[in-house]
């Protein structure tokens, strides 16, 4: 057997590579990683957290604004790659629909688990003492509406693009309900901060893990509960209105996905390896929704104060092969 020589001045190059920490793994690719960014603060600091750890074992990164729906048919098609918080109460629909024409795959779940839907501050239940039952949404319609859909309850939804599900919903339950969609969730937090302030009725879209529960105490509607399978979408005859799909809620205790282009694995080996590692528990998307919405730093700070408060887990998610 030849056994190859080995110069001095190769150990020294190799026992420098080996100490220099995070050289990417030559068997990815150079083309540039699309990471998605949308329209709520968790999600970008989430995806700029995502960019700068790739960033960090050698790939080229790009952050690309993309709406909560029209990127799954981007992601299938591959023009864009990474998004780091699918949600299952708003997009399992055009998630799965990508997964299971084999375009899009399913990265892993996060740790944290999610709940969207219809919430109110505590003190609206002084106002509609019903609360957290739907029903009570009609019984108190009066009281919470506005000129604009009186007399039906105003309901703040967020950008029209997060839930459109929603219209279908009213319908199927009997809803005396206009929607109203707030353009931004600045636009829709900024509402119920006002409204908190002199304790009027709201009803608006929220979500968790957000920042929003510690700062105001409430709940979320309860609707009749989805079931596990989904026939509440599917199958009309499903649920309490056996002609139509949607009269439930959104899922409780749902999965919160990495979702990526079926060939990111191929394309990119070393990188679909920290994307799997990467997991976020609810506390630490809370932790990095507030330091925007609270602590009022933007996305690219948040994204850098967030790793730097959370090192060890950060290189608990750096994979073999960058090492
Ligand atoms: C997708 N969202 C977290 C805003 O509900």
């Amino acid at each position: 057997m030849k056994i190859k020589n080995t110069t001095a001045l190769q150990l020294i190059l190799a026992s420098a590579l080996l100490s220099t920490p995070f050289v990417s793994s030559a068997e990815d690719s150079s083309d540039v990683i699309k990471v998605i960014d949308n329209n709520w603060s968790s999600q970008k600091v989430l995806a700029r957290v995502a960019g700068a750890l790739l960033e960090k074992i050698g790939r080229d990164v790009e952050i690309v604004p993309a709406d909560t729906q029209g990127q799954f048919a981007a992601m299938g098609t591959g023009d864009l790659h990474l998004q780091m918080e699918v949600w299952e109460g708003s997009m399992a629909a055009s998630f799965s629909k990508e997964v299971d024409a084999g375009r899009m795959a399913d990265a892993g779940s996060h740790t944290a688990t999610t709940r969207e839907d219809w919430w109110y501050p505590n003190y609206v239940e002084e106002i509609c003492p019903g609360l957290p039952d739907y029903k009570a949404l009609n019984d108190c319609a009066e009281k919470l509406s506005v000129p604009e859909t009186a007399p039906n309850a105003r309901y703040l939804a967020g950008p029209v693009d997060w839930h459109p599900e929603d219209v279908e919903r009213i319908k199927a339950l009997g809803l005396n309900v206009t929607i109203v969609n707030a353009g931004s969730a600045d636009a829709l937090f900024g509402e119920l901060k006002s409204a908190a302030k002199r304790k009027e009725p709201i009803i608006l879209f929220n979500w968790a893990p957000n920042w929003v529960g510690a700062a105001y105490p409430g709940k979320f509607i309860e609707f009749p509960r989805r079931d596990d399978e989904n026939k509440c979408v599917t199958d009309p005859s499903w649920g309490v209105n056996p002609d139509m799909a949607n009269d439930c809620g959104a899922a409780v205790g749902g999965y919160l996905k990495k979702g990526v282009w079926s060939d990111f694995s191929k394309t990119w080996p070393c990188a679909y390896k920290l994307v799997e590692n990467m997991d976020f528990t609810g506390e630490m998307i809370d932790a990095a929704a507030a330091l925007v919405d609270v602590d009022g730093l933007d996305h690219d700070e948040a994204a850098e104060a967030w790793i730097e408060s959370n090192q060890d887990i950060v290189d608990s998610w750096m994979p073999e092969c960058s090492k």
